[in-house]
Formats: C-alpha cells, structure tokens, sequence
C-alpha cells in the first residue's frame, strides 16, 4: 500500500490514554442504573441487562493474564478514528495475552452472519494506526435484529472460539448491539456484546456520553472548507453560498461549524421545528437577511443548512410519519408499481392535510420521502438537495419582492454539500486519542465480564491523562420510540438542545453575524505544533461542559 507523507509521520504518533488506562486495570462499580423512560417496558424486554451499574476503571497492581478472542464489527457510516478503536482493541488485548486473537467481520453486521473475516495481526494494524476510513474492515448496514442471524453469527463466534463482540456504531448499531447482548445472555452462550459510540452526526450523546467519535474531526474539516469558501465568498463579494451539512437528524454538525466559521445564516433544525415554522417561513427569514445585505451593497453571504432540515419542518414530519406508516403497512402494494402510479396510490392514501404538503414539494422529493429508506428505516436526507430547493425559493420570493420594489439586489448562488468528504478524514489528535481510548476500555470491559455496556470517556475537555474511562449499561440509554410504524426500544437520540449552551452560544451573535461579515477561517486539521492548534476540542463540547 503507497502511503503519503502524512501518513508516514503519523503512523507513529501514540495515542493518549487516560491514567487509569496505562497499566493494570480494575473497575469500580457505581449504583444500579434505569432506562431514561419507559422503565418496566425496557426492563421486560432486557431482564438479564436491565439495571446493570456504572462501571469506572481505576488503576490497579496487576491484573491477570486472560486469554480472550474478540471479534469487531464498524457498522454505519464511517467517522475519523475507527482504526484507532480497532488499534486501541488490539494493544489492549495483546497487553492481557499476547495470545489473544482479533477478528474482523467484514462490511459491517453482514461480515458476522454470513461469516466473512480477517485476523487482525500487528503487521495489518500498523498500517492503519491514526488513519481515516474504516477500509480497514469496511463497514456497512446491515440491520442486526433476527433471531436467526444471531444464531447464524454464533456458528463463527464458536468456531473462532470468540469470547466477545465488539460493536462500533451509532444509536441504532448500539440498540441492536443491546438486543444481541440480552439475547446471548437470555440463551446463556456465554457470548459478550459491547458497543463503542460512534458518528459524526454527534447525535450518540447523553449524561453518560459526552461525544461521539468521529464528530470532531468531521467538523473541523466542513468548517476548514466552509471557511475556505467564505473567504472566497468575501473576495469576490458576488456569491451567496448555500452548503447543505450532513448529519441526518440533528443539527449539531451545523451549529458546531457555525460556531467555528461565523456564517451569515445557519439554519437549526430543531429550532425550526419548535417554532413551528414553514418551508415558507424559512425561506422568507433568509431573503429578509439577503435583502437586507444587498441594501448595504452586500451581495454576498454564506448560508449553512443542515441536511435533516427537511424531516424537521413540522408539516414535512408529520407527512414523513404518515408514509413511514403507510411504507410498513402497505409498502408491498405500490414499491414496484411506476414512479406516476406510485405517486398516484400515495396521493389516494394520505390523510388530506399530509396530501396537501406532499402535493406542493417538488416531485423528486417527494418520492425520496415516500420510498428511499436506509436499512433502519431512516429517510435518507443526504441525497435530497434540500440546499437547492431552499435557494430557488428565496430566489422566487427575491423576484416577488424585485416586482413588488422591495427589493433591489443580485441574488447569484452556488451549492455545495459537505458530507462524505468529512467523514475519512484522518482522525484530529482529539478523535485520535479517544478512539484508541475507547477500544482500550472496550477491553476492559470484556476483560471484567461486562456485556451489555457501551465504552465510555468522560471529562474529555481536560488532558487525556485526565480522562475517567469506564462503561454504561446500553438500557440505561435506551427509551421506547415509534420506528417504522412500531413501538420499539432504542437509544434516545440527543438532538440540539435549544436551551443549552452552544445553541444559545450561537443566538446570541447570529444577527449579527447576518448584518456584518464575520467570518472565521479556521484552516486545515493540524497533527503538530501549539496545543491550542492541534488540542482544541469542538467548541460544541468546551460550551457543554462550561469551558
Ligand atoms: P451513522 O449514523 O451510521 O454514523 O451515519 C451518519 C451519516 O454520515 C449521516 O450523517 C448521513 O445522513 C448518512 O450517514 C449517510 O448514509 P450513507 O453513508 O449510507 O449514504
């Protein structure tokens, strides 16, 4: 494999670990632990890992040598780190025995059922250490739910003689992971189930939580572009740029990157949605803040949107829920008719106010909404040009305005959307060293008989050294939600909130950031040099914990 110079150089950093990571490792276990909500449903359905506590692992004198197999799954989309977790995994495992063994199941959740797998060995980690991607193993989303995939998995779990699996993903991949864990518990195979909180989206975060991994990076890339842009934006002054943000759901993506660049608008989904706002009231707040420009010779200006927007608008969600309904119940009916008479069943089925709404997008995304679904039932927002459709209705509302002679002004757009390129991206020191943090305490975990948890660090604002290291039962986060038309435990997503410190962070300054040109360049992630360079976390994470 050709590596570049970067890569090189970085194949030999060391990642950090907290104090109680370095050495010999025993746990401290905290009081027992309920689910966020639903407690007597949650603890019917998880009985053997229901109530379990808090673990937090402090140094010890020495701990034995246990001979254990493991076995990794990535499973979603990819986040900057996973082969640290993986590399974190490995070390840690080595520590205990240096005959301990790490498989990998290729491609995601699929790779365990359908048994396809590499050995991990120490020439193949090496070559990854401190990289992006997750090509290591390849990743995918394949959902694991059935009984009979469970079993099917155990066949290669048995015959690799696996003591433990290890889960990297996000709230669904770790909801899954929990069901797996309840179900080997429930059979007494002896099988071991841990999760690692994974995703960009920063959407994986709770008390217990503080971020997910991946986040950091993704976002100090978008906000390297998305100043690069702005820069060029405020040099030719005859733009207005409207970039769509991934993170499918919740807008914490977009609101860190706004803290970082200090755009003219970003737009916040779940504010949208608590203000009850519509597609048409969105787009009538942005041409007010483009007119307002143009008055002061402004012609120019940058404009973040979040790519879950869209599922946000209130009279947009409610039709979402009603097509997720109708997708489960009736879905077999039309999915393999023609796009018109598709349209035309759904057009028939709905509900008269979800009708309207449906009516008045544009047809392609429509039918995106009616059909497109991933694995796990989500809308998938990152192929609907919600930045495009957003920018033709404030130039139409410009134009209505221009007749009117309320508005005088040119209104030239460009779009971009960053996504996929933010999500390889070599991990920042920050995911760096809580990657590899993680893989060590999931280790740990398995190493003191825990299943059922997910690997955590906590006070990631201070030194890594500093960080406190441990495990959260998965029930404790999990809460009963409507899903594709069923009830069903999961992990509460942590969505922006808007009484919380980075959202009012952002309030505050925003209109002015409209009025004036304020933006921040933040440039590219740095690996060397000035703490305050290469050491800082996401501003998102410093305002959550009061720093
Ligand atoms: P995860 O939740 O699995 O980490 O994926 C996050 C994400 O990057 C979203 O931001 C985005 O909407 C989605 O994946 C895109 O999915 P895909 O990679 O399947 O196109």
């Amino acid at each position: 494999m050709e590596t570049s110079a970067l890569q090189k150089e970085r194949a030999s950093y060391q990642p950090k670990l907290p104090k109680a990571l370095q050495g010999a490792v025993k746990i401290k276990e905290g009081e027992p632990t309920q689910s966020v909500d639903n407690h007597d449903e949650i603890k019917s359905l998880f009985p053997n890992t229901y109530g379990m506590p808090l673990v937090e692992f402090v140094p010890a004198e020495e701990q034995a040598a246990l001979k254990i197999n493991v076995g990794v799954i990535l499973s979603g989309g990819q986040a900057p780190g996973g082969h640290n977790v993986i590399s974190g995994l490995f070390d840690e495992l080595k520590k205990l025995n240096p005959e301990n063994r790490l498989f990998g199941f290729l491609m995601g959740p699929g790779g365990l059922v359908d048994h396809n797998y590499i050995e991990i060995t120490e020439v193949l980690i090496d070559k990854y250490r401190n990289t992006g991607g997750f090509d290591l193993i390849g990743s995918g989303r394949t959902k694991l739910e059935e009984e009979e995939q469970f079993e099917k998995g155990l066949e290669i779990i048995r015959e690799l003689d696996i003591k433990a699996l290890v889960i990297i993903g996000g709230d669904d991949s770790n909801t899954n992971a929990c069901v797996l864990a309840e179900y080997y518990a429930a059979k007494k195979y002896g099988i071991q189930v841990i999760g690692c909180p994974k995703t960009i989206d920063g959407d994986l975060k709770n008390d217990q939580i503080e971020t997910s991994f991946g986040f950091d990076t993704a976002t100090k890339t978008y906000s390297e572009l998305i100043g690069n842009i702005a820069r060029d934006c405020n040099s030719a002054r005859k733009y207005w740029h409207f970039i769509k943000l991934m993170g499918r759901s919740a807008s914490h993506i977009a609101l860190e990157c706004a803290l970082q660049t200090q755009p003219n608008i970003c737009l916040i989904s779940e504010e949208i949605q608590s203000k009850d706002l519509t597609l048409n009231d969105i787009v009538e707040e942005i041409a007010t803040v483009v007119a307002s420009r143009a008055k002061d010779g402004r012609n120019y200006g940058v404009v973040l949107i979040p790519e879950g927007l869209i599922e946000f608008v209130p009279a947009i969600g409610r039709l979402i829920q009603e097509l997720n309904d109708l997708l489960a119940e009736h879905g077999s009916d039309y999915k393999d008719l023609d796009a018109d008479a598709q349209r035309a069943y759904i057009i028939e089925h709905l509900s008269d106010a979800n009708k309207a709404t449906f009516e008045t997008l544009p047809i392609g995304v429509a039918r995106q909404l009616s059909l497109d679904r991933d694995p796990h039932g989500n809308v998938q927002v990152s192929l609907i040009e919600t930045e495009k459709l957003i920018s033709e209705m404030v130039a139409m509302k410009l134009q209505k305005w221009t007749k009117e002679g309320q508005y005088k002004g040119s209104f030239a757009t460009l779009h971009h959307f960053l996504g996929y390129e933010g999500r390889c991206a070599a991990p920042s020191n920050f995911d760096s060293d809580y990657c590899y943090s993680l893989g060590t305490s999931a280790v740990q975990l398995i190493a003191n008989g825990k299943t059922g948890y997910m690997a955590i660090v906590k006070n990631t604002t201070d030194k890594a050294e500093n960080w406190i290291a441990g495990g959260v039962p998965i029930t404790m986060m999990m809460n009963i939600e409507r899903r594709n038309g069923e009830m069903k435990p999961v992990i509460r997503k942590a969505l922006v909130e808007l009484d919380g410190a980075p959202f009012k962070a952002f309030a505050k300054v925003r209109n002015k950031w409209a009025k004036e040109t304020s933006y921040i360049y933040p440039g590219p992630v740095q690996y060397w040099g000035p703490s305050d360079v290469c050491d800082q976390t996401t501003r998102t994470l410093a305002l959550e914990q009061g720093k």
